[in-house]
């Protein structure tokens, strides 16, 4: 059936409020190493995007996109697809033949296909993934069916579809992915169940606010990542998982044994920094509040509890898990600036530290600080520039007067690199965030 012809009721909703973009090659400021190669037979006005980089895929290529157009089918959807192709072999060719678009692009990996191809997307919404075949994108309608729910971030989980023996090396399977997919989880409070898989569907809107940077494999973490600052509407769809084709060679293969642990450092690396919040915030404050308990209360003497006796060494201890713990709330908030995308982050800091009653509660945090060390500095003069061997519980207000001198200087400076990083922020992501909920096609 051709697709133009098609019964329109069913992508209603996806239909009403589209807007797609003028030609990316009128574009002024495109990147003069891309070239657009549009098939005989174009798709006018697409609905969804398939958006899929290739490098040397002439085996599978054909059928792939033969696949998605038996999927546009099965959707009853207007679907373009949008090859990245970086390789040397008949990959163009062949996917332009079969009806697909081609962005010819440099080499620049993986990540990099992809933020190539974001300008020449048509469609509002877009399924990624292999043009291998180990995806079966005839299925691609249970991403459009989440899209019609008005869901912006479609994860496809092989674990909840079916992976062909073979697929998925036993390691990646029962260890690595459950794993890793487990530990984001609890970090993130995120509910997926497959992180690494390699189908997915987004909204364009979406997919452009995210502003990949990731330029090789770890685009498939800082998405999943970003997914989560930007709170966008997730759900999670089975999908078929099966075996390379006879002959075809993984790209991990081809790049030889280091490969896949490079990718797996890359994805790494990519958690850390898009998630430097999750990491420091929770350990941060388990810190914070237990080196509190163990400093405030001992401030005017030690305290025996049973038989252990807290003094100046649990104390010191208690100092210690106190600046570790408040640098970590203070730093992971600042991370969680810089990831603002939504700009409530902005908003609940800027409202929890406004300028001039931090600036005080600063000054009275030092003071009180420097009023608590008194005792130990007197003792300390009246006895020549000498302490007395037993100094009581001076020493003990000192310790907690020291550590509220720091936290009162931490917590002003902290404040001045809030409304410093909300200004950079409101330059990057727009002064009041920009609105989630524009121009999506959905039934609710
Ligand atoms: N344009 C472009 N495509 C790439 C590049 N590297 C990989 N690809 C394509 O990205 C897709 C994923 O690569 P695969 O080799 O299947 O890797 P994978 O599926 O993540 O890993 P396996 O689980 O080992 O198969 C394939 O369609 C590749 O052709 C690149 O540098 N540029
Ligand atoms: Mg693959």
């Amino acid at each position: 059936m051709n697709a133009g012809t098609r019964t329109r009721g069913a992508m209603r909703a996806l239909e009403a409020p589209l807007q797609i973009e003028p030609h990316p090659q009128q574009a002024p400021g495109a990147d003069p190493e891309l070239r657009l190669l549009v098939p005989e037979r174009d798709v006018d006005r697409p609905e969804v995007s398939v958006v899929i980089p290739a490098l040397n895929e002439e085996l599978t290529v054909g059928e792939f996109v033969d696949w998605c157009q038996e999927g546009f089918r099965r959707a009853g959807v207007r679907g373009e697809v949008l090859i990245i192709d970086s390789g040397t072999d008949r990959t163009a060719e062949i996917a332009l033949a079969h009806g697909a678009r081609v962005l010819k692009s440099p080499k620049r990996g993986l990540g990099r296909a992809y933020i190539d191809a974001v300008p020449f997307i048509r469609g509002p919404f877009v399924v990624m993934g292999d043009a291998d075949c180990t995806y079966d994108f005839r299925d691609l309608g249970l991403f459009v069916e989440k899209f019609r729910q008005g869901y912006e971030y479609v994860m496809g989980s092989r674990f909840r579809g079916s992976i062909e023996p073979g697929a998925m090396p036993p390691l990646h399977r029962y260890l690595g992915t459950p794993v890793t997919t487990w530990i984001l989880n609890r970090l993130y409070s995120s509910h997926f169940s497959d992180i690494h898989c390699g189908m997915r569907g987004i909204s364009t809107e979406a997919l452009r606010r995210l502003q990949l940077e990731s330029q090789s494999w770890e685009y498939a973490s800082e998405m999943v990542l970003k997914s989560v600052h930007l709170r966008l509407r997730t759900a999670e769809v089975p999908v078929k998982f099966y075996k390379d084709r006879e002959g075809r060679l993984s790209h991990h293969k081809r790049s030889g044994w280091l490969s896949p642990w490079k990718a797996a450092w890359i994805n790494l690396r990519a958690m850390f920094v898009y998630g430097a919040d999750f990491f420091v915030l929770r350990p941060g404050w388990v810190l914070l509040v237990l080196g509190l308990l163990l400093t405030l209360p001992l401030t005017f003497g030690p305290i025996s509890v049973g038989p252990v006796t807290f003094s100046l060494y649990w104390m010191l201890a208690g100092f210690a898990a106190t600046l570790l713990g408040i640098q970590g709330v203070y730093m992971g908030w600042i991370a969680r600036i810089f990831y603002d995308f939504t700009g409530s982050a902005r908003r609940r800091l800027l409202a929890l530290f406004p300028y001039t009653r931090t600036v005080l509660l600063s000054a009275v945090l030092f003071l009180a600080g420097v009023g608590l060390t008194v005792p130990l500095i007197s003792l300390y003069i009246r006895g020549g520039l000498r302490l007395p061997v037993d100094v009581g519980i001076a020493s003990h207000m000192a310790v907690t007067g020291l550590l509220l001198c720091l936290c009162g200087f931490i917590t002003f400076v902290f404040m001045l690199l809030v409304h410093a990083a909300s200004r950079l922020s409101n330059l990057v992501y727009g002064a009041s965030g920009p609105s989630p909920r524009a121009n999506l096609g959905r039934t609710s």
